[in-house]
Protein backbone atom coordinates (compact mmCIF):
# COMPACT_ATOMS: atom_id res chain seq x y z
CA UNK A 1 0.00 0.00 0.00
CA UNK A 2 1.36 3.54 -0.82
CA UNK A 3 1.46 7.01 1.12
CA UNK A 4 -2.07 7.90 -0.66
CA UNK A 5 -3.84 4.40 -0.68
CA UNK A 6 -3.24 4.33 3.16
CA UNK A 7 -4.57 8.22 3.47
CA UNK A 8 -7.20 7.79 1.72
CA UNK A 9 -8.58 3.77 3.83
CA UNK A 10 -7.79 6.23 7.15
CA UNK A 11 -10.06 8.98 5.68
CA UNK A 12 -12.78 6.46 5.31
CA UNK A 13 -12.21 4.71 8.52
CA UNK A 14 -12.41 8.43 9.85
CA UNK A 15 -15.79 8.77 8.38
CA UNK A 16 -14.54 11.07 5.63
CA UNK A 17 -16.72 9.83 2.60
CA UNK A 18 -16.19 12.58 0.31
CA UNK A 19 -13.52 14.07 -2.02
CA UNK A 20 -14.17 17.15 -3.29
CA UNK A 21 -11.69 17.40 -6.20
CA UNK A 22 -9.45 19.55 -8.47
CA UNK A 23 -6.18 17.49 -9.50
CA UNK A 24 -3.07 18.34 -10.87
CA UNK A 25 0.25 16.17 -11.93
CA UNK A 26 1.13 15.88 -7.64
CA UNK A 27 -1.74 14.36 -6.91
CA UNK A 28 -2.01 11.87 -9.51
CA UNK A 29 -1.32 8.83 -6.93
CA UNK A 30 -3.86 10.22 -4.40
CA UNK A 31 -6.34 10.20 -7.49
CA UNK A 32 -5.33 6.72 -8.96
CA UNK A 33 -6.00 5.61 -4.88
CA UNK A 34 -9.68 6.21 -5.17
CA UNK A 35 -10.02 3.67 -7.17
CA UNK A 36 -8.53 1.54 -4.49
CA UNK A 37 -11.36 2.77 -1.67
CA UNK A 38 -14.51 2.37 -2.79
CA UNK A 39 -15.59 4.08 0.56
CA UNK A 40 -14.64 7.44 -0.87
CA UNK A 41 -16.44 9.42 -3.53
CA UNK A 42 -14.72 11.71 -5.40
CA UNK A 43 -16.13 14.46 -6.85
CA UNK A 44 -15.31 16.83 -9.79
CA UNK A 45 -15.48 20.40 -9.10
CA UNK A 46 -14.18 22.72 -12.18
CA UNK A 47 -12.76 25.16 -9.62
CA UNK A 48 -11.16 25.44 -6.40
CA UNK A 49 -13.75 27.85 -5.31
CA UNK A 50 -16.35 25.18 -5.73
CA UNK A 51 -14.07 22.19 -4.27
CA UNK A 52 -14.06 24.49 -1.19
CA UNK A 53 -17.80 25.61 -1.15
CA UNK A 54 -19.08 22.40 -1.38
CA UNK A 55 -16.78 20.84 1.49
CA UNK A 56 -18.27 23.89 3.64
CA UNK A 57 -22.02 22.68 2.12
CA UNK A 58 -20.98 18.97 2.98
CA UNK A 59 -19.90 19.80 6.50
CA UNK A 60 -22.58 22.31 7.75
CA UNK A 61 -25.01 19.46 6.98
CA UNK A 62 -23.14 16.23 7.64
CA UNK A 63 -21.33 17.83 10.94
CA UNK A 64 -18.51 15.47 9.91
CA UNK A 65 -15.75 16.55 6.98
CA UNK A 66 -15.48 16.46 3.65
CA UNK A 67 -12.11 16.14 2.16
CA UNK A 68 -10.53 18.83 -0.62
CA UNK A 69 -7.73 18.01 -2.91
CA UNK A 70 -6.22 20.93 -3.89
CA UNK A 71 -3.07 21.45 -6.42
CA UNK A 72 -0.32 23.31 -4.36
CA UNK A 73 -0.47 26.82 -3.33
CA UNK A 74 -2.16 27.88 -6.53
CA UNK A 75 -4.86 25.33 -6.48
CA UNK A 76 -5.24 26.36 -2.21
CA UNK A 77 -5.22 29.93 -2.99
CA UNK A 78 -8.10 29.74 -5.38
CA UNK A 79 -9.92 28.17 -2.87
CA UNK A 80 -9.21 30.52 -0.16
CA UNK A 81 -12.72 32.34 -0.14
CA UNK A 82 -14.48 29.28 0.25
CA UNK A 83 -12.37 28.26 3.51
CA UNK A 84 -12.44 31.86 5.11
CA UNK A 85 -16.29 31.37 4.83
CA UNK A 86 -15.79 27.66 6.29
CA UNK A 87 -13.63 28.74 8.65
CA UNK A 88 -15.99 31.28 9.82
CA UNK A 89 -18.58 28.77 9.77
CA UNK A 90 -16.92 26.57 12.06
CA UNK A 91 -17.58 23.91 9.74
CA UNK A 92 -15.06 20.55 10.39
CA UNK A 93 -13.24 20.57 6.77
CA UNK A 94 -10.15 18.16 5.71
CA UNK A 95 -8.00 20.47 3.12
CA UNK A 96 -5.70 17.97 1.42
CA UNK A 97 -3.36 20.37 -0.33
CA UNK A 98 -0.78 18.32 -3.04
CA UNK A 99 2.98 19.63 -3.22
CA UNK A 100 6.10 18.69 -5.30
CA UNK A 101 7.97 15.56 -4.13
CA UNK A 102 10.31 16.76 -0.81
CA UNK A 103 13.39 16.59 -2.89
CA UNK A 104 12.43 18.24 -5.60
CA UNK A 105 11.68 21.44 -3.34
CA UNK A 106 14.93 22.49 -3.50
CA UNK A 107 15.03 23.30 -7.83
CA UNK A 108 11.67 25.95 -6.86
CA UNK A 109 10.24 24.42 -9.94
CA UNK A 110 7.15 26.65 -11.58
CA UNK A 111 4.20 25.63 -9.15
CA UNK A 112 6.82 25.90 -6.36
CA UNK A 113 5.17 28.37 -3.51
CA UNK A 114 4.88 28.51 0.19
CA UNK A 115 1.91 26.48 1.07
CA UNK A 116 1.86 26.88 4.72
CA UNK A 117 1.82 30.43 4.80
CA UNK A 118 -1.24 30.32 2.59
CA UNK A 119 -3.12 27.89 4.33
CA UNK A 120 -2.49 28.96 8.31
CA UNK A 121 -4.50 31.92 8.25
CA UNK A 122 -7.86 29.87 7.22
CA UNK A 123 -6.82 26.72 9.40
CA UNK A 124 -6.68 25.72 13.02
CA UNK A 125 -3.91 22.77 11.70
CA UNK A 126 -1.78 22.62 9.28
CA UNK A 127 1.06 20.05 8.75
CA UNK A 128 3.29 18.40 5.96
CA UNK A 129 3.26 14.93 5.86
CA UNK A 130 7.36 13.80 5.63
CA UNK A 131 7.00 10.42 5.33
CA UNK A 132 4.94 7.29 3.79
CA UNK A 133 4.88 5.85 7.18
CA UNK A 134 3.35 9.07 8.90
CA UNK A 135 0.81 10.02 6.77
CA UNK A 136 -1.51 7.74 7.64
CA UNK A 137 -1.16 9.20 11.67
CA UNK A 138 -0.81 12.46 9.79
CA UNK A 139 -4.52 11.78 8.35
CA UNK A 140 -6.02 10.90 12.05
CA UNK A 141 -4.34 13.59 13.78
CA UNK A 142 -6.12 16.35 11.07
CA UNK A 143 -9.56 14.98 11.24
CA UNK A 144 -9.08 14.85 15.09
CA UNK A 145 -8.24 18.65 14.37
CA UNK A 146 -10.98 19.45 11.83
CA UNK A 147 -13.66 18.05 13.93
CA UNK A 148 -12.53 19.70 17.54
CA UNK A 149 -15.71 21.56 18.65
CA UNK A 150 -17.06 23.76 17.04
CA UNK A 151 -15.13 22.72 14.25
CA UNK A 152 -12.55 23.56 11.39
CA UNK A 153 -10.51 23.86 8.72
CA UNK A 154 -7.59 21.25 8.85
CA UNK A 155 -4.91 21.50 6.02
CA UNK A 156 -2.70 18.31 5.49
CA UNK A 157 0.18 19.32 3.06
CA UNK A 158 0.85 16.15 0.80
CA UNK A 159 4.68 15.71 -0.74
CA UNK A 160 4.01 13.75 -4.45
CA UNK A 161 6.59 11.39 -3.37
CA UNK A 162 4.75 10.66 0.37
CA UNK A 163 1.71 9.23 -2.17
CA UNK A 164 3.44 7.16 -4.01
CA UNK A 165 6.09 5.40 -1.86
CA UNK A 166 5.18 1.95 -0.78
CA UNK A 167 4.89 0.33 2.90
CA UNK A 168 2.87 2.80 4.08
CA UNK A 169 -0.43 1.00 6.73
CA UNK A 170 -4.05 2.91 7.34
CA UNK A 171 -4.04 4.32 11.12
CA UNK A 172 -6.79 4.09 13.95
CA UNK A 173 -9.73 6.44 13.57
CA UNK A 174 -9.68 8.41 17.54
CA UNK A 175 -13.38 9.62 18.98
CA UNK A 176 -14.10 12.96 18.28
CA UNK A 177 -14.18 15.01 21.09
CA UNK A 178 -16.88 16.33 22.52
CA UNK A 179 -18.20 19.83 23.39
CA UNK A 180 -16.77 21.40 26.18
CA UNK A 181 -19.57 21.10 29.23
CA UNK A 182 -20.22 24.73 30.53
CA UNK A 183 -20.02 24.76 34.18
CA UNK A 184 -23.41 25.58 36.75
CA UNK A 185 -21.81 29.06 37.63
CA UNK A 186 -21.72 30.32 34.11
CA UNK A 187 -25.39 29.00 33.80
CA UNK A 188 -25.90 30.50 37.15
CA UNK A 189 -24.90 33.68 36.47
CA UNK A 190 -26.96 33.78 33.08
CA UNK A 191 -29.68 32.72 35.40
CA UNK A 192 -29.43 35.62 38.12
CA UNK A 193 -29.98 38.32 34.93
CA UNK A 194 -32.66 36.66 33.93
CA UNK A 195 -34.28 36.52 37.08
CA UNK A 196 -33.47 40.05 38.15
CA UNK A 197 -36.28 41.92 36.38
CA UNK A 198 -33.96 44.16 33.74
CA UNK A 199 -34.57 43.16 29.95
CA UNK A 200 -32.52 40.90 28.44
CA UNK A 201 -31.78 39.51 24.71
CA UNK A 202 -30.07 35.73 24.20
CA UNK A 203 -28.20 36.10 21.02
CA UNK A 204 -27.77 32.76 19.84
CA UNK A 205 -25.12 31.69 17.36
CA UNK A 206 -23.52 28.06 15.79
CA UNK A 207 -25.65 24.88 17.40
CA UNK A 208 -27.95 27.76 19.06
CA UNK A 209 -29.87 27.97 15.88
CA UNK A 210 -30.61 24.29 16.23
CA UNK A 211 -33.33 21.80 17.34
CA UNK A 212 -32.43 20.76 20.54
CA UNK A 213 -31.56 24.21 21.70
CA UNK A 214 -33.81 26.34 19.85
CA UNK A 215 -37.14 25.10 22.04
CA UNK A 216 -35.04 25.23 25.50
CA UNK A 217 -33.89 29.35 24.53
CA UNK A 218 -37.32 29.64 23.41
CA UNK A 219 -38.99 28.34 27.02
CA UNK A 220 -36.17 30.48 28.07
CA UNK A 221 -37.55 33.76 26.46
CA UNK A 222 -41.30 32.54 27.31
CA UNK A 223 -40.47 32.27 30.81
CA UNK A 224 -39.05 35.37 31.96
CA UNK A 225 -39.64 37.89 28.75
CA UNK A 226 -35.73 37.87 27.36
CA UNK A 227 -35.55 38.96 23.80
CA UNK A 228 -34.36 36.01 21.32
CA UNK A 229 -32.30 36.37 18.38
CA UNK A 230 -30.01 35.01 16.10
CA UNK A 231 -26.95 35.90 15.11
CA UNK A 232 -26.74 37.75 11.48
CA UNK A 233 -25.12 35.33 9.31
CA UNK A 234 -25.26 31.75 10.64
CA UNK A 235 -23.77 28.68 9.03
CA UNK A 236 -27.22 26.73 9.90
CA UNK A 237 -30.51 27.71 10.75
CA UNK A 238 -33.26 25.35 11.87
CA UNK A 239 -36.42 27.12 10.64
CA UNK A 240 -40.15 27.23 9.68
CA UNK A 241 -43.77 25.95 10.72
CA UNK A 242 -43.41 24.28 14.58
CA UNK A 243 -39.95 25.40 15.79
CA UNK A 244 -39.33 28.55 17.39
CA UNK A 245 -38.78 31.68 15.64
CA UNK A 246 -35.62 33.46 16.04
CA UNK A 247 -35.02 36.66 14.34
CA UNK A 248 -31.67 37.46 13.20
CA UNK A 249 -29.49 40.70 13.78
CA UNK A 250 -29.94 42.73 11.20
CA UNK A 251 -26.92 44.02 8.23
CA UNK A 252 -27.17 47.25 8.40
CA UNK A 253 -25.39 48.75 11.57
CA UNK A 254 -28.47 50.97 12.61
CA UNK A 255 -30.79 48.52 12.23
CA UNK A 256 -29.09 45.97 14.71
CA UNK A 257 -28.53 48.39 17.17
CA UNK A 258 -32.50 49.53 17.22
CA UNK A 259 -32.99 45.92 17.68
CA UNK A 260 -30.74 45.34 20.65
CA UNK A 261 -31.89 48.71 22.32
CA UNK A 262 -32.73 48.82 25.62
CA UNK A 263 -30.83 45.64 26.62
CA UNK A 264 -28.95 45.70 30.22
CA UNK A 265 -27.58 42.31 29.58
CA UNK A 266 -26.92 40.14 26.43
CA UNK A 267 -26.32 36.51 26.79
CA UNK A 268 -24.00 34.85 24.15
CA UNK A 269 -25.16 31.14 23.35
CA UNK A 270 -23.38 30.14 20.91
CA UNK A 271 -22.89 33.23 18.82
CA UNK A 272 -20.14 36.24 19.43
CA UNK A 273 -20.71 39.52 20.85
CA UNK A 274 -22.57 41.77 17.64
CA UNK A 275 -20.09 44.22 15.67
CA UNK A 276 -20.60 46.08 12.33
CA UNK A 277 -19.79 44.40 9.33
CA UNK A 278 -17.75 47.40 8.41
CA UNK A 279 -16.93 50.61 9.80
CA UNK A 280 -19.04 53.67 8.91
CA UNK A 281 -17.76 57.16 9.23
CA UNK A 282 -19.86 58.54 12.36
CA UNK A 283 -21.11 54.91 13.38
CA UNK A 284 -19.76 52.65 16.29
CA UNK A 285 -18.91 49.20 15.41
CA UNK A 286 -19.45 47.74 18.80
CA UNK A 287 -23.65 47.51 17.75
CA UNK A 288 -24.32 46.37 21.98
CA UNK A 289 -26.36 49.32 23.74
CA UNK A 290 -23.62 51.13 26.26
CA UNK A 291 -23.25 50.04 30.09
CA UNK A 292 -24.94 46.53 28.65
CA UNK A 293 -23.70 44.05 30.83
CA UNK A 294 -22.66 40.73 28.21
CA UNK A 295 -22.80 37.16 29.83
CA UNK A 296 -21.05 34.35 27.55
CA UNK A 297 -23.14 31.50 28.22
CA UNK A 298 -21.60 29.18 25.96
CA UNK A 299 -18.67 29.69 23.59
CA UNK A 300 -19.02 28.32 19.85
CA UNK A 301 -17.23 25.19 20.78
CA UNK A 302 -19.07 24.66 24.49
CA UNK A 303 -22.20 22.51 24.88
CA UNK A 304 -24.79 25.09 23.90
CA UNK A 305 -27.73 22.99 23.48
CA UNK A 306 -26.80 21.78 27.12
CA UNK A 307 -26.07 25.39 28.40
CA UNK A 308 -29.65 26.38 27.34
CA UNK A 309 -31.01 23.02 28.35
CA UNK A 310 -29.97 24.06 31.99
CA UNK A 311 -30.60 27.71 31.59
CA UNK A 312 -34.03 26.30 30.90
CA UNK A 313 -34.21 23.82 34.03
CA UNK A 314 -33.33 26.87 36.53
CA UNK A 315 -35.87 29.26 35.33
CA UNK A 316 -38.58 28.15 32.70
CA UNK A 317 -39.27 25.20 34.55
CA UNK A 318 -43.06 24.10 32.99
CA UNK A 319 -42.74 26.79 30.47
CA UNK A 320 -43.79 25.60 26.60
CA UNK A 321 -41.45 26.54 23.72
CA UNK A 322 -43.14 28.89 21.19
CA UNK A 323 -43.72 27.77 18.12
CA UNK A 324 -43.97 29.17 15.07
CA UNK A 325 -46.96 28.56 13.82
CA UNK A 326 -47.49 27.59 9.84
CA UNK A 327 -48.24 30.10 7.72
CA UNK A 328 -47.80 30.88 4.37
CA UNK A 329 -48.13 34.23 1.74
CA UNK A 330 -50.21 33.58 -1.14
CA UNK A 331 -48.91 33.83 -4.67
CA UNK A 332 -48.62 37.35 -6.34
CA UNK A 333 -49.66 38.69 -9.37
CA UNK A 334 -47.50 41.07 -11.03
CA UNK A 335 -44.52 42.05 -11.54
CA UNK A 336 -41.51 40.12 -10.23
CA UNK A 337 -39.30 42.04 -8.26
CA UNK A 338 -37.49 40.72 -4.68
CA UNK A 339 -40.19 41.40 -2.91
CA UNK A 340 -42.81 39.51 -5.22
CA UNK A 341 -40.10 36.01 -5.48
CA UNK A 342 -39.79 35.75 -1.89
CA UNK A 343 -43.59 35.82 -1.76
CA UNK A 344 -43.55 32.50 -4.36
CA UNK A 345 -40.36 31.21 -2.61
CA UNK A 346 -42.33 31.14 0.70
CA UNK A 347 -46.09 29.39 -0.53
CA UNK A 348 -43.77 26.97 -2.38
CA UNK A 349 -40.82 25.97 -0.21
CA UNK A 350 -40.95 22.22 0.13
CA UNK A 351 -40.82 20.66 3.64
CA UNK A 352 -36.99 19.38 4.47
CA UNK A 353 -35.54 21.75 2.29
CA UNK A 354 -31.86 23.13 2.35
CA UNK A 355 -31.73 26.64 1.32
CA UNK A 356 -28.16 28.16 0.81
CA UNK A 357 -28.49 31.99 0.73
CA UNK A 358 -26.41 34.23 -1.08
CA UNK A 359 -29.18 36.56 -2.82
CA UNK A 360 -27.70 39.44 -1.51
CA UNK A 361 -30.14 42.69 -1.36
CA UNK A 362 -32.94 40.01 -2.51
CA UNK A 363 -32.53 38.40 0.43
CA UNK A 364 -34.18 41.06 2.44
CA UNK A 365 -37.75 39.59 2.26
CA UNK A 366 -36.95 36.51 2.40
CA UNK A 367 -37.02 35.48 6.24
CA UNK A 368 -40.63 37.16 6.64
CA UNK A 369 -41.71 35.49 3.77
CA UNK A 370 -40.19 31.90 4.81
CA UNK A 371 -40.84 32.08 8.56
CA UNK A 372 -44.11 29.79 8.79
CA UNK A 373 -43.46 27.48 5.30
CA UNK A 374 -42.30 23.46 6.34
CA UNK A 375 -39.72 23.28 8.68
CA UNK A 376 -36.28 23.81 6.98
CA UNK A 377 -32.69 24.54 6.91
CA UNK A 378 -31.35 28.05 6.37
CA UNK A 379 -27.70 28.69 5.24
CA UNK A 380 -25.94 32.31 4.55
CA UNK A 381 -22.64 33.40 3.48
CA UNK A 382 -20.62 33.25 7.05
CA UNK A 383 -17.75 35.01 6.07
CA UNK A 384 -18.60 37.39 3.88
CA UNK A 385 -16.60 36.51 0.57
CA UNK A 386 -19.19 36.17 -1.99
CA UNK A 387 -18.89 33.09 -4.50
CA UNK A 388 -20.43 30.92 -2.06
CA UNK A 389 -23.81 30.07 -2.37
CA UNK A 390 -23.75 27.72 -5.80
CA UNK A 391 -21.31 25.52 -4.28
CA UNK A 392 -22.28 25.47 -0.67
CA UNK A 393 -25.42 23.89 -2.52
CA UNK A 394 -23.54 21.13 -4.24
CA UNK A 395 -21.83 20.29 -1.04
CA UNK A 396 -25.68 20.15 0.83
CA UNK A 397 -27.11 18.29 -1.69
CA UNK A 398 -24.83 15.45 -1.33
CA UNK A 399 -24.95 15.67 1.84
CA UNK A 400 -27.96 14.93 1.90
CA UNK A 401 -29.68 13.18 -0.57
CA UNK A 402 -33.76 13.09 -0.63
CA UNK A 403 -33.91 16.51 0.51
CA UNK A 404 -34.59 19.49 -1.89
CA UNK A 405 -32.13 21.92 -1.96
CA UNK A 406 -33.02 25.56 -3.20
CA UNK A 407 -29.65 28.27 -4.16
CA UNK A 408 -31.20 31.40 -3.98
CA UNK A 409 -28.49 33.70 -5.44
CA UNK A 410 -27.92 37.42 -6.37
CA UNK A 411 -26.44 37.17 -10.31
CA UNK A 412 -23.01 39.04 -9.14
CA UNK A 413 -22.05 36.80 -6.50
CA UNK A 414 -23.17 33.43 -9.16
CA UNK A 415 -20.23 34.32 -11.45
CA UNK A 416 -17.72 34.06 -8.92
CA UNK A 417 -18.42 30.11 -8.86
CA UNK A 418 -20.87 29.38 -11.89
CA UNK A 419 -19.12 26.72 -12.77
CA UNK A 420 -20.77 24.46 -9.75
CA UNK A 421 -23.64 24.19 -12.23
CA UNK A 422 -21.99 21.93 -14.08
CA UNK A 423 -21.54 19.96 -10.61
CA UNK A 424 -25.06 20.07 -9.96
CA UNK A 425 -25.67 18.26 -14.09
CA UNK A 426 -22.93 15.67 -13.62
CA UNK A 427 -23.85 14.22 -10.14
CA UNK A 428 -27.18 14.50 -10.84
CA UNK A 429 -28.34 16.93 -7.77
CA UNK A 430 -31.38 18.09 -7.27
CA UNK A 431 -30.84 21.41 -6.89
CA UNK A 432 -33.42 24.37 -7.68
CA UNK A 433 -31.21 27.43 -8.54
CA UNK A 434 -33.06 31.06 -8.73
CA UNK A 435 -30.85 33.74 -9.96
CA UNK A 436 -31.83 37.07 -8.81
CA UNK A 437 -31.00 38.98 -12.13
CA UNK A 438 -30.73 42.60 -11.28
CA UNK A 439 -27.78 43.21 -13.35
CA UNK A 440 -25.48 45.16 -11.09
CA UNK A 441 -23.93 44.90 -8.02
CA UNK A 442 -26.38 46.80 -5.66
CA UNK A 443 -25.40 46.45 -2.49
CA UNK A 444 -22.23 48.48 -3.21
CA UNK A 445 -24.52 51.06 -4.39
CA UNK A 446 -25.76 51.17 -1.32
CA UNK A 447 -22.56 50.91 0.19
CA UNK A 448 -21.16 54.14 -1.70
CA UNK A 449 -23.78 55.98 -0.54
CA UNK A 450 -23.27 54.50 3.41
CA UNK A 451 -19.90 55.19 3.68
CA UNK A 452 -20.26 58.88 2.75
CA UNK A 453 -18.18 58.22 -0.72
CA UNK A 454 -21.00 58.92 -2.75
CA UNK A 455 -20.51 62.46 -3.17
CA UNK A 456 -17.60 61.76 -5.60
CA UNK A 457 -18.92 59.02 -7.54
CA UNK A 458 -19.66 59.63 -11.25
CA UNK A 459 -19.91 57.44 -14.30
CA UNK A 460 -16.47 55.74 -14.00
CA UNK A 461 -17.65 54.76 -10.43
CA UNK A 462 -21.16 53.77 -11.26
CA UNK A 463 -19.26 51.73 -14.08
CA UNK A 464 -17.80 49.29 -11.99
CA UNK A 465 -21.10 48.55 -9.71
CA UNK A 466 -23.00 47.74 -13.45
CA UNK A 467 -23.58 44.39 -14.97
CA UNK A 468 -25.88 44.82 -17.89
CA UNK A 469 -23.90 45.51 -20.50
CA UNK A 470 -23.54 43.18 -22.17
CA UNK A 471 -26.23 41.48 -19.75
CA UNK A 472 -25.37 37.80 -18.38
CA UNK A 473 -27.34 34.76 -19.81
CA UNK A 474 -27.63 32.61 -17.20
CA UNK A 475 -30.39 30.28 -19.16
CA UNK A 476 -27.51 29.90 -21.70
CA UNK A 477 -24.76 29.50 -18.82
CA UNK A 478 -26.79 26.92 -17.33
CA UNK A 479 -27.72 24.82 -20.25
CA UNK A 480 -24.33 25.47 -21.24
CA UNK A 481 -23.42 23.16 -18.34
CA UNK A 482 -26.10 20.73 -18.64
CA UNK A 483 -28.76 22.36 -16.36
CA UNK A 484 -31.78 22.96 -17.46
CA UNK A 485 -32.97 26.78 -17.37
CA UNK A 486 -35.65 29.31 -18.11
CA UNK A 487 -36.20 32.64 -17.06
CA UNK A 488 -39.02 34.69 -15.76
CA UNK A 489 -39.85 38.24 -16.08
CA UNK A 490 -43.53 38.45 -13.81
CA UNK A 491 -44.25 36.96 -10.50
CA UNK A 492 -46.81 33.92 -11.97
CA UNK A 493 -44.57 33.23 -14.55
CA UNK A 494 -41.61 32.83 -11.72
CA UNK A 495 -44.22 30.69 -10.04
CA UNK A 496 -45.08 28.58 -12.72
CA UNK A 497 -41.45 27.96 -12.97
CA UNK A 498 -40.40 27.44 -9.57
CA UNK A 499 -42.89 24.89 -9.09
CA UNK A 500 -41.95 22.75 -11.96
CA UNK A 501 -38.68 22.68 -11.24
CA UNK A 502 -38.97 21.54 -7.48
CA UNK A 503 -41.76 18.80 -8.92
CA UNK A 504 -38.93 17.68 -10.82
CA UNK A 505 -35.76 15.54 -9.72
CA UNK A 506 -32.30 16.94 -10.85
CA UNK A 507 -31.08 20.51 -11.08
CA UNK A 508 -32.77 23.20 -13.22
CA UNK A 509 -32.18 27.07 -12.65
CA UNK A 510 -34.17 29.88 -12.92
CA UNK A 511 -33.30 33.34 -13.99
CA UNK A 512 -35.71 35.76 -12.32
CA UNK A 513 -35.42 39.40 -13.86
CA UNK A 514 -35.75 41.94 -11.16
CA UNK A 515 -35.76 45.47 -11.28
C1 LIG B 1 -14.66 37.60 -2.54
C2 LIG B 1 -15.36 38.91 -2.55
N1 LIG B 1 -15.09 39.82 -3.50
C3 LIG B 1 -15.72 41.00 -3.51
C4 LIG B 1 -16.63 41.31 -2.55
C5 LIG B 1 -17.25 42.68 -2.50
N2 LIG B 1 -18.68 42.60 -2.81
C6 LIG B 1 -19.59 42.57 -1.84
S1 LIG B 1 -21.13 42.48 -2.42
C7 LIG B 1 -20.58 42.53 -4.01
C8 LIG B 1 -21.53 42.53 -5.16
C9 LIG B 1 -22.82 41.81 -4.90
O1 LIG B 1 -23.59 41.89 -6.05
P1 LIG B 1 -24.67 40.80 -6.34
O2 LIG B 1 -24.16 39.48 -5.96
O3 LIG B 1 -25.14 40.95 -7.74
O4 LIG B 1 -25.84 41.15 -5.31
P2 LIG B 1 -26.72 42.49 -5.20
O5 LIG B 1 -25.95 43.41 -4.36
O6 LIG B 1 -26.94 43.00 -6.58
O7 LIG B 1 -27.97 42.04 -4.54
C10 LIG B 1 -19.21 42.58 -4.07
C11 LIG B 1 -18.43 42.62 -5.32
C12 LIG B 1 -16.88 40.34 -1.57
N3 LIG B 1 -17.73 40.54 -0.57
N4 LIG B 1 -16.25 39.16 -1.60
Amino acid sequence: MNGAQALIRTLAGCGVEVCFANPGTSEMHFVAALDTVPEMRGVLCLSEGVVTGAADGYGRMTGRPAAVLLHLGPGLGNGLANLHNARRAATPLLAVVGDHATYHKRLDAPLESDIESLARPVSVWVRRSLRADDVAADAVDAVAAACAPPGGVATLILPADVSWTDGAQPATPRPPRRPAPVPDEVTGSAAKALRSGEPCIILLGGAGLREPALDAASRVAVATGARLFGETFPARHERGAGIPAVERIAYLAEFAMAQLKGARHLILAGARYPVSFFAYPGLPGSLGPGGCEVHVLAEPGDDVARALATLAGAVAAGAAPAAQPAQRPALPGGDLTAETAAAVIGALLPEGAIVSDEAVTSSVFLPAATAGAPPHDWLTLTGGAIGQGLPLAAGAAIASPGRPVIALEADGSAMYTIQALWTYAREGLDITTVIFSNRKYAILAMELQRVGASAAAGEAARGLLDLSAPALDFTALATGMGVPASRATTAPEFAAQLGKALAEPGPHLIEAIIP
